[in-house]
């Protein structure tokens, strides 16, 4: 371990020179044509090359040691632009700046250079990037295992207010400079065949697997580099390739273009990320994808933990494999398979060791979201992991039966097949009986995976459900994208907050000191400035700072509600056009949301705002009042730019529905007043900062259950509330599409004759009283600065570092190892 600041040995002529011998011999260039993107790939070459050699240390001394490590499987690690990131970790910041200064270059231009490898879609993805990021700063012994998609999630940009996607090729044409290689640690894995029973040397009956085709799993390692440690972690990404793109067996039958192998060469199957957050689409090829990812994962696990010169029977002493979400779930029977058929287990040796070894995360109660295969595409891809999952399930009946007998009501709820026109593999029902812990993300949202998606599985598992709540790293999320932040933060408790954020409750010692308090706003002033900079060099659009910047930021989904917050906006325009009694402070509305290509309401309603936006900030009536400001192709580098301006953070989400959340502790740690509902982790942010320190709004989880148990009558709504009646009906007439009435009425329709599934009328009113308080109180500045600083102060708990000690501690029962 190092004192705070300074990893590495810097040597600066030396680093000078591999940065020159970058540019010249890998991206053949000359130091005095080069461009700013050969320079910044020169030096991110030339960091890597520090960065290789202590994931290299790392590895060799924890195989050595046999030390306990958990193994992160997960389809998706958004884990944005490296570069900047990595010089904080490594404490090289200054010292690179001043090297590239000397060379002629500004570091920050350089960083602009790097493209966001955007290998995730929202949320879920994020989340396993702050985790690796905690592993590493606090040295748990740790892999991340994902997948090396040649294109991460689709660029988005607005044509006539429509959201247009094109692909992202992350990498560019000269490769990315953080990644290394690793041809040695290739993988094949197996696809399609059949199962073929057959008597060992012993005359034991046996089955084995004969696949019909093969593909080739290469691995990529990315460093994630330890805070102030020199350890680095890798994130390993199996990028598949086809040795020979079509079935052998199949060519040699003469049935070259056998049907069942359809969408396939084995180049599609990591080509790209499925752009769907919350939803499940059923797709072959993402099913391919899963069992492609666990394959290469756990035999990369396995080829550790017996190249370390361990026993198959000590795996789960050595190893744990935490799922994230049910996408890699097809583990479980991968694992059973090697158990049984390869190392030739029993089945309850096998299932001790596989059930000990795997924990499971959830992240959603969405029905739509929670995963089911059929039973005949397993089967056809994957044969015996199907017999096996068959086999899995058999064995649990038999369990359910000793628990309820005779109750068949409560089997055909838990099978893990799910009996019906197609028979459905439940993929959490799967985790459920296959691990030995399943977390949920929030208090709330762990207690609704209990009380309403496993309630029975809580009393034959009692202890297996638990709770983590999700945290986010203050190195990317602070110190990284806040430097003004930071510095007064480091001024106030000393500089070692970053991985001991305990320490910034020290901050609210000053709450109420005014002078502090002039400098904390003079902070979001220029954090503020920064933001209506990019705005205006980008979108052409004059935003002014002294304005409100009310932000909302997440993937687009009607659950969490961006068309109530167009409502709101709505609600506004008609008053401040209608009411002359009507006051209000400036506020600028933003935006920043992908919607899934296939979703069309959340289309719909990106258009809309489009269009009100369009209609809204060229209206001098409304005395610049009111701006409304969708950043197009929202991703981590800009998040680093909207998460420090923000004044308000909207996370409004209908109770009961968003499992966590992890913008909303970005917002709140960088200052930000929250406007929220009782959902996911806000309720434990408002425990954390007090309720006058947060604004909470709308129904609570039972009352949105009572609400439509009583039957939800969303006109009910817009008859009594006029307000409410004026902003619907706004979207019927042409005042935002002149000339074309009718082109916002979709999200008017879905609302009061769609049922509004997500209750966004029973919470409008409430919502509208609590915008204005808000605006009351913003008009006190040294009030609102004292509520902010609190904000900051009081949120140390929502840390990654702290949610991964809960999962060490809690489940994985893992120690740091200091080096
Ligand atoms: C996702 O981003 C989340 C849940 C999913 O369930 C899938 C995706 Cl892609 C299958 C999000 C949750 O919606 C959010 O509340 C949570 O904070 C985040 O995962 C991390 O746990």
């Amino acid at each position: 371990m190092t004192t705070n600041g300074q990893t590495q040995q810097f040597d600066k002529t030396a680093f000078k020179a591999a940065v020159e011998k970058h540019l010249t011999t890998t991206y053949a260039n000359t130091p005095t044509t080069a461009t700013s993107r050969s320079w910044y790939l020169a030096m991110g070459r030339a960091l890597a090359e520090i960065t290789t050699g202590n994931l290299l240390e790392t590895e060799q001394q924890l195989a050595e040691e046999k030390v306990r490590s958990v193994n992160y499987l997960s389809l998706e690690f958004l884990i944005g632009r490296l570069t900047g990131n990595n010089l904080i970790s490594m404490g090289l910041y200054e010292d690179v700046a001043d090297a590239m200064k000397e060379m002629g270059h500004s570091l920050t231009d350089l960083l602009e250079e790097e493209r966001d490898p955007a290998l995730g879609n929202g949320g879920l993805g994020r989340l396993a990037a702050c985790f690796m990021d905690s592993l590493a700063a606090q040295e748990y012994p740790a892999v991340g295992y994902g997948l090396h998609y040649e294109y991460g999630l689709f660029r988005q940009s607005f044509v006539d207010g429509r959201q247009v996607e094109a692909p992202d090729a992350w990498r560019g044409l000269e490769g990315y400079p953080w990644e290394v290689v690793r041809p040695e640690l290739n993988q094949t894995v197996n696809l399609y065949g059949h199962v073929e029973a057959y008597k060992d040397e012993n005359g034991n009956a046996c089955r084995r697997w004969v696949p019909g085709m093969t593909v080739e799993g290469v691995a990529w390692d990315l460093p994630i580099v330890g805070y102030d440690n020199k350890s680095v972690y890798p994130l390993r990404l199996w990028e598949c390739r086809s040795p020979a793109p079509f079935s052998l067996s199949r060519f040699n039958d003469g049935d070259y273009v056998g049907a069942q192998y359809s969408a396939l060469e084995a180049g599609n199957v990591t080509k790209v990320l499925y752009p769907n957050d919350n939803h499940d689409q059923g797709k072959a090829l993402r099913l391919m994808q899963q069992y492609f990812h666990c394959a290469c994962s756990i035999a990369d696990i396995l080829r550790r933990h017996i190249g370390a010169g361990n026993k198959i029977e000590d795996l789960a002493k050595l190893e744990t494999i935490q799922l994230n979400d049910t996408h890699p779930t097809i583990a479980i029977p991968e694992l059973m398979r090697i158990l049984l058929d390869e190392y030739k287990l029993g089945w309850d040796a096998a299932w001790t060791i596989s059930s000990k070894t795997f924990a499971y995360t959830n992240h959603t109660l969405l029905p739509e979201a929670l995963e089911t295969w059929s039973e005949a595409l397993i089967a056809q891809m994957l044969p015996r992991h199907m017999e096996i999952i068959f086999e899995i399930n058999h064995r649990f009946m038999k369990l359910v039966e000793q628990t309820w007998p005779g109750n068949n009501e409560v089997k055909r709820k838990l099978s893990i097949i799910e009996e019906g026109s197609q028979r459905m593999v439940r993929m959490a029902n799967l985790c459920v009986v296959g691990t030995y812990a399943v977390n949920g993300v929030a208090a709330l949202h762990s207690e609704l995976v209990k009380r309403d998606l496993f309630p029975e599985f809580d009393e034959l598992f009692p202890g297996r459900l638990t709770n983590v709540t999700n945290g986010v790293t203050p190195r990317r999320w602070i110190k990284y994208c806040n430097p003004g932040l930071s510095a007064l933060i480091s001024e106030k408790v000393g500089n070692d907050w970053p991985n001991k954020l305990e320490k910034i409750t020290g901050l609210e010692k000053f709450a109420e000191d005014k002078a502090f308090q002039k400098r904390y706003m003079a902070v979001k002033k220029e954090n503020k400035q920064r933001l209506a900079d990019w705005v205006k060099e980008n979108m052409d659009i004059e935003i002014d700072t002294n304005a409100i910047f009310d932000i909302q930021i997440k993937r687009l989904h009607e659950y969490k509600r961006q068309h109530l917050n167009l409502l709101h906006i709505l609600s506004l325009y008609h008053r401040l056009l209608n009411d002359p009694s009507f006051d209000m402070q400036p506020r600028v509305f933003f935006f920043g949301s992908k919607a899934a290509p296939g979703y069309a309401l959340a289309k719909d309603i990106i258009f809309a705002i489009n269009k009100v936006a369009e209609k809204v900030n060229s209206d001098s009536r409304l005395g610049g009042k009111l701006k409304v400001v969708f950043i197009p192709d929202y991703r981590v580098s800009l998040a680093e730019i909207l998460f420090p301006a923000a004044d308000v953070s909207e996370q409004i989400s209908t109770a009961g529905k968003e499992a966590s959340g992890t913008g909303n502790m970005k917002f709140a740690l960088n200052g930000a007043l929250t406007i929220g509902t009782m959902d996911g982790a806000n309720v434990e942010m408002r425990e954390e900062v007090g309720d006058e320190n947060i604004f909470i709004f709308g129904l609570l989880v039972d009352e949105v259950q009572k609400l439509k148990e009583e039957g939800y009558d969303p006109y009910r709504y817009y008859h009594a509330d006029s307000l409410l009646r004026a902003a619907l009906d706004l979207l019927e007439t042409d005042e935002f599409t002149p000339g074309k009435p009718g082109q916002l009425a979709t999200i008017r329709h879905n609302l009061l004759d769609g049922g509004d599934p997500y209750l966004v009328l029973a919470d409008f009113a409430d919502y509208v009283k609590t915008h204005e308080k808000i605006d009351v109180e913003y008009r006190n500045q040294e009030n609102w600065a004292r509520k902010a600083i609190l904000n900051t102060a009081l949120m140390s708990k929502f840390s990654s570092d702290r949610s991964i000690r809960d999962y060490a501690n809690n489940i994985w029962k893992l120690k740091p190892v200091n080096r």
